[in-house]
């Protein structure tokens, strides 16, 4: 009966460690399809394409306050992004990152997958350039805002929502309906000298113009207006490593419960 027993826990103890070493391997890699929505009212502001980057928490955009530069200015000002996905690669070479969608009409969706290692990227972030505008944006002001991933790798975050006071003024053009972006010309724009700040209350500015889409723009925000709302879904992707790991687990608990009923015989009609 002790053999038994002891026999027992050493086959519990091998399966343990056998899984504990598969579980590892799969938890760190995931497909992430990210989905934007624009949740402003109909005929209010657009989005350009969402910049974003699954990363270690060290690159930081722009600061409220803090004089807006290039990286932050070329979300901002063209929406392109050019600068700010260069300045993330020198900072954090090995972000996962990428750029969602086209121009985002009110009422308008789009999503991209990502394939994401949860333990080197667990931190999401963002940036885009609401329209009409010379120089608004939405993105997150500290690195680590916004974490989607836990030490373990489970996911800590399902959506990010953004509101009017939520969008950013990024004080590097003077507002102004002629230069702005979506109305106007931009190669009008004169520099402002500013710093980052809030500012939703100028899009008001804007109403009656007629956008490059087509519409005749109408703000309709007020300070807690839903604008925005990323959605994350995660789904598992276990690394090839883990399929050998897990085949010769099973392997492994297949000719340790062999050996038992090889060796010995008898243990099925000891306890009758
Ligand atoms: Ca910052
Ligand atoms: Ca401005």
């Amino acid at each position: 009966m002790t053999h038994r027993i002891h026999s027992l826990l050493r086959t519990a103890t091998g399966t343990a460690a056998v899984l504990a070493l598969c579980a590892p391997a799969q938890a760190a890699i995931v497909d992430v399809t990210v989905t934007v929505q624009n949740l402003a009212p109909v005929n209010s502001i657009s989005f350009a394409p969402l910049h974003v980057g699954f990363n270690n928490g060290s690159f930081d955009a722009f600061n409220l306050g803090g004089v807006a530069t290039a990286p932050i200015i070329s979300v901002a000002e063209g929406g392109a992004g050019g600068a700010w996905q260069a300045a993330f690669a020198a900072a954090d070479p090995t972000a996962t990152r990428g750029t969602i969608g086209g121009l985002l009409l009110p009422g308008a969706t789009s999503s991209l997958t990502f394939r994401v290692d949860t333990s080197l990227n667990p931190f999401f972030t963002f940036g885009a350039m609401a329209v009409p505008s010379n120089d608004f944006f939405i993105g997150n002001d500290r690195p680590t805002e916004y974490r989607l991933f836990n030490a373990n790798g489970s996911q800590n975050l399902t959506t990010i929502g953004i509101k009017a006071n939520e969008i950013w003024d990024a004080g590097s053009e003077v507002f102004d309906p002629a230069a702005a972006a979506f109305v106007g010309n931009n190669d009008l724009r004169r520099d402002q000298n500013s710093v980052v700040a809030f500012n939703f209350a100028e899009f008001a500015g804007f109403n009656g113009l007629t956008t490059g889409a087509g519409y005749v723009f109408n703000s309709a925000l007020t300070a807690d207006s839903d604008v925005y709302r990323i959605s994350f879904g995660v789904s598992p992707v276990p690394e090839p490593g883990s399929y050998a790991l897990l085949a010769a687990g099973l392997a492994a608990i297949g000719l340790v419960a062999r050996r038992r009923r090889v060796g010995t015989p008898a243990l099925g009609t000891a306890a009758a």
